[in-house]
């Protein structure tokens, strides 16, 4: 019990970091955390209550939703609204942004993007899944907040984060002044401090992708991925694949291990499918601070201009050298090179 230290602690204790301290960034990651211990509880009984399936409602990514990221999403809004710092939620689940500024009884500073419940194919087969946050400060300074103050390039958040449902259930989370993982204690419903100072390893031996898609992946992708497989002593090569399907979860596991995950462009996906503002540039953040590196195979994501809510974006993130290596045959093989295909071999 001695050293034991809650998320709310520790939130309390770094306050005095950020950069307008009054105390607004510090609730806002509260209650955040609030809603995260409510949506896992949820998922810990899903597979014993009437909430799994599909709610037969589609997102705007016409992906069908399943009842839990409905449930998540509301979980999330509705704290931000009750926690009165955020004038507007951008959520995957929602088409449009969603104002809380009528709503709450003073000026409200702060922007949040959500991801409610990533990796929501994983939700019905017992598989980790997350959510994935983004605050931005508000630029506008009359009026009521529009989406512009949501199209901020990614080095501009002011904190980002993901909770993690998985055989724990963890928060994790930075404000730009490096990163802390939190481990949910079911028996007293704390975030406790698990995870200080996480820092992600230079070089790695984990490779992360959905290889099913090889066919469709561009020249250098196909030829980095061949790099990893192939057997050689010095470089601890060949690597280990290991893709869950959740990114949040993916992600995890190679910020503790070292590795990189790459969600590329593909034939059918010209732009990747992950989301710039609520999967990639949060992720992108924590995974700096924690000394890696993450790109679309040549630029960095964070820098990247913004123009569309739901943009998206491929992504190349992880331990820098892995990242790196993996740009070098990007850019070797013309960055958007689809020749050169392996034969499809067919039945
Ligand atoms: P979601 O937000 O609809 O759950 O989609 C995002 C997820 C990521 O967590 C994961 O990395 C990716 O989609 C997996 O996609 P795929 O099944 O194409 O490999
Ligand atoms: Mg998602």
């Amino acid at each position: 019990m001695s050293n034991l230290k809650t998320l709310g602690q520790f939130i309390i204790e770094k306050q005095s970091d950020f950069p307008y301290s009054k105390g607004e960034l510090s609730r806002l990651l509260r209650d955040i955390g609030i809603a995260a211990k409510i949506v896992n509880r949820e998922v810990n009984k899903a597979g014993l209550m009437d909430i799994l399936g599909e709610s037969g409602s589609t997102n705007i990514q016409g992906e069908t939703q399943q009842k839990l990221d409905v449930y998540a999403n509301e979980q999330f809004i509705s704290a931000l609204r009750s926690g009165g710092e955020c004038c507007l939620v951008a959520s995957e689940e929602n088409e449009d942004i969603i104002r809380l500024e009528e709503e709450v009884s003073k000026d409200a500073n702060y922007i949040v993007a959500i991801d409610p419940l990533d990796g929501s194919s994983n939700i019905d087969v017992n598989v980790a899944i997350g959510t994935i946050f983004s605050i931005y400060r508000r630029k506008s300074t009359t009026g009521l907040a529009t989406l512009k103050d949501v199209l901020q390039k990614g080095v501009e958040q002011v904190a980002a984060g993901y909770v993690i449902y998985g055989s724990s259930t963890m928060l994790v989370y930075t404000t730009g002044k490096g990163v802390n993982g939190f481990t949910l204690d079911p028996s007293i419903g704390e975030f406790c401090l698990s995870h200080p100072n996480m820092k992600i390893p230079q070089d790695g031996v984990i490779y992360s992708i959905n290889e099913g898609n090889y066919v469709h992946f561009p020249k250098g992708v196909k030829q980095y991925i061949k790099y990893c497989q192939v057997e050689d002593k010095a470089t601890n090569r060949p690597y280990a694949s290991r893709y869950i399907g959740s990114m949040v979860a993916d992600l995890h596991r190679n910020l503790i291990k070292g590795g990189v995950f790459i969600y590329p462009v593909t034939f059918s996906a010209p732009n990747g499918k992950l989301r710039l503002v609520y999967e990639c540039n949060p992720m992108a953040f924590i995974i700096e601070q924690a000394g890696g590196r993450a790109t679309d195979g040549s630029r960095r994501i964070l820098d990247l201009e913004v123009t569309e809510l739901h943009q998206r974006s491929p992504i190349f993130i992880g331990s820098a050298n892995m990242v790196k290596r993996a740009e070098e045959f990007l850019a070797t093989a013309g960055n958007l090179t689809f020749h050169d295909a392996e034969p499809v071999l067919t039945a």
